[in-house]
Formats: C-alpha cells, structure tokens, sequence
C-alpha cells in the first residue's frame, strides 16, 4: 500500500489496524469470511474505472468490450455452478437482489409477500416495517413452531390460504436447521404465488451439495457472494430463463445504474475458486466445525436453539446463564472473540440486548482450524459467561485466544 500510505497515511493506517484486528481476533461472525488475494486483487483492479450501464454485449458506454469479457464470464461460472439458467451478477448486496425481486414480480401496495420474520431467524430485506420491503409491499410473516423451533409448515401453509401472496420466500440469516425448498415450493403451488430463496447464508454448502438445492424449485434465488461463497462483498441473482428479462431490466435500468466491474470480475474469480475441489472439502470442514462447536458448547450446558445445527451456524440461548446478548458480545470483543449478538425465536428483549448470540464457522474455517480449536473456542466462550465481570480472568483468556490465533497466521 506504499502509495496509499503516501496519499492519505490516515486510511492506510485504519487498513492496517483493521488487518491486524482480523488477524489477531477469532471471527465467529457467521455471515463473514476471508477473501484470497486473488479475489482482493480483481476487486482492487482497474477495472473499477469503467462504466457499464447495461449488459454484455448492450452497453450505453463505449470500450465496454473488454469489460464484458469479466461479465459473461462471471455469469457463466455462476450458471454452472449452481445449475442455473440464467445469473445476474451485478446486484450490490444481496439485500438490493431480492428488492430487484418484488420490484419486477409483486405489485406495489396491493402485493403481499410471505415471508420468515425477523425475529424468527428471516432477514430485514423479507419485509421488515423499517425497510423498504416492508413499506412498499404487505407483508406477512411466518417462523418457527415453539415446540422444536424448525419452520411451522403448518403456519406457512395456512397464512398462503388466508392471505394469498404473490410470493413466498423462504431463507434466513439466523436459521440453524436444513430448510426443505421442495416443500415450499407445494405450498406455493397450492396459492398459485411466485418462490424465491435467498440463500444468501448457505450458498457455498448447496454449490457442493451439503444443503438441499433450491434452484430446482425456487423460480428466484438470490443470495450474497461474501459469506460461506467466501468471496468478493455483493450480491447475485439466479432465475429461470423465463424470468431472466425482467429480472435484469429489475437490475438495471430499475434498481441501479452503473455496475461495479471490478467487483463483478471478483465475482468470477470467487465462482472460479467455488468450482475448485478444495472447496468441497473446506465447506464439509464448516459443516465439521459447527457441529464439534455445538456439541461442546452443549456440553458446557448453553441451551442451543433448534437443538443444535445441521449449517454453519449456531444460536445460542443465554436465557438461563443469566447474560444478555449484548453483554456477552461485548465481554467476548474483550477477550478477541468476535459474535454478533442475535434475538431468538419468541424473544423477549429488545434487538439492542437480545438473549442469544450467533456464531459461525465459515471464517476461522478459512483460517485452518478444525475439530480440536472449536472445543477450545467453546471452553473460551464458557469461561468469559461465568467470569464475566473479572477483568483479570478476562485479561488471561485475551492471551490465551490471541496465542490460538497466532497459531493460523
Ligand atoms: N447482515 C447479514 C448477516 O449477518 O446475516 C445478512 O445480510
């Protein structure tokens, strides 16, 4: 970064800071990861300089022609990958990817969509009141059942008789347990509706088959490319061949304009690295690590919703160790343990405080640990619940994360 540190020393200095905090740090934020240098490379590339409003081969800019070598190239490893007949690949998140979505196929005001609330494990972009979604379109919401708190079917099925949605979606960020998209798509069969997933969380386990796939039955998927993909930050698009032109024309001219070329080509690199064979066996070592974490945080007595994971990620209900979420994730920042506070189904705390945390494996899988460093992570966890108001005890777990981490540089 030596021109960067000519340029502006202060942002070079924040990069730095960050990098050191990223290495230093255990990263059990379950929708990040680490990008490969290649990845960072394409994304730190000149390609950052073009416009390119419109698609391959339609540009409204001249010497697009090299630039839509990355697009193509980019939309077809994302069709192979997933079997998909047809990939956008230029939404900026994920979040703008499924607002593409209900903008091309659910009427304004008059359109209801169905979705996971919020609350439940869903995400803000599945009709939240305070996002978009949620004011440009009715929504009803539904989530899991209080017994095994796994998705009540029963309550999908009949909020899609009473309300009649032009679309379900299925997908969550805080949803532990497998989710059956066969099933969804019956349903939505039944009221006549539009499918969509966003998979946004699992995308790498179904691209090597270690999550039921849903492109056979959602008529949209949409997910983020950043977190078990382990690639470039944004978004993308998969749908069936029928619907591709209105989905693109959702994109561009209706969402966005310029697309991010450098981004897209980091796409493609991401969706090259994701066609590998080592990714098979880094997303089967997720799914490892998640399940030795479950098991020892059980075994140290915290109370996992839906009983445990069959993903890369675990809720944890801190009901009955007597911390809030947000005391927990600022006690485990102390010690270089990064979470993220989460409310659980039928919480009763604020989102601010919440009673659980949600932790994942994509990242510190990225990093080389496995089995063993999950236990130990685990026994970390337990000793900053029971001794959190110490600040000494704090102090000698800081040390003892920090000399694990120094272990996978
Ligand atoms: N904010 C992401 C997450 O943490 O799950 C979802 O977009």
């Amino acid at each position: 970064m030596s021109n960067l540190k000519k340029t502006d020393p202060e942002i070079a200095g924040i990069i730095s800071d960050e990098e050191k905090r990223q290495q230093r740090n255990i990263e059990l934020i379950a929708s990040e990861n680490f990008v490969s240098e290649a990845v960072m490379e394409a994304a730190g590339s000149c390609l950052t300089n073009k416009y390119a409003e419109g698609y391959p081969g339609k540009r409204y800019y001249g010497g697009c022609e090299v630039v839509d070598r990355a697009e193509s190239l980019a939309r077809e490893r994302a069709e192979q990958l997933f079997g998909a007949e047809h990939a956008n690949v230029q939404p900026h998140s994920g979040s703008q990817a499924n607002q593409a979505v209900y903008y091309a196929f659910v009427p304004q005001k008059t359109g209801t969509i169905l979705a996971m609330d919020l609350s439940h494990g869903g995400h803000l972009s599945h009709g939240s009141p305070v996002n978009i979604s949620g004011k440009y379109f009715n929504v009803v919401h539904y989530g899991v059942s209080e017994e095994d708190e796994r998705i009540d079917f029963n309550q999908v099925e009949s909020l899609a008789q009473e309300h009649n949605p032009d679309l379900i979606v299925a997908g969550a960020s805080a949803y532990p347990r497998e989710i059956d998209f066969a099933r969804f798509r019956e349903i939505a069969d039944e009221n006549d509706a539009y499918f969509m997933v966003d998979m946004a969380h699992i995308a790498g386990l179904i691209a090597v088959g270690l999550h039921p796939d849903p492109v056979p039955y959602a008529d949209f998927v949409t997910t983020t490319t950043h977190k078990t993909l382990r690639g470039t930050r944004g978004g993308m698009i998969l749908c069936k061949e029928e619907h591709a032109r209105d989905i693109d024309r959702a994109i561009f001219p209706g969402l966005q304009g310029g697309p991010l070329m450098h981004i897209i080509a980091a796409k493609a690199v991401t969706l090259k690295e994701a066609l590998a064979d080592s990714f098979q066996s880094y997303q089967e070592q997720i799914l490892k690590n998640a399940r030795v974490m479950a098991e020892a945080l059980q075994e140290h007595d915290f109370r996992l919703v839906a009983g445990g994971t069959d993903t890369h990620l675990i809720l944890v209900d801190l009901n009955s160790k007597g911390v809030t979420g947000k005391d927990l994730e600022e006690a485990l920042d102390r010690v270089g343990i990064t979470v993220n506070k989460n409310t659980i189904p039928f919480e009763e705390r604020s989102p601010f405080v919440t009673s659980g945390i949600r932790i994942g494996t994509p990242a510190v899988t990225t990093r080389g640990m496995q089995e063993e460093e999950m236990k130990e992570i685990a026994g970390y966890i337990n000793e900053v619940v029971n001794n959190i108001e110490r600040d000494e005890y704090l102090e000698n777990i800081k040390e003892k994360v920090y000399d694990l981490s120094g272990r996978f540089v």
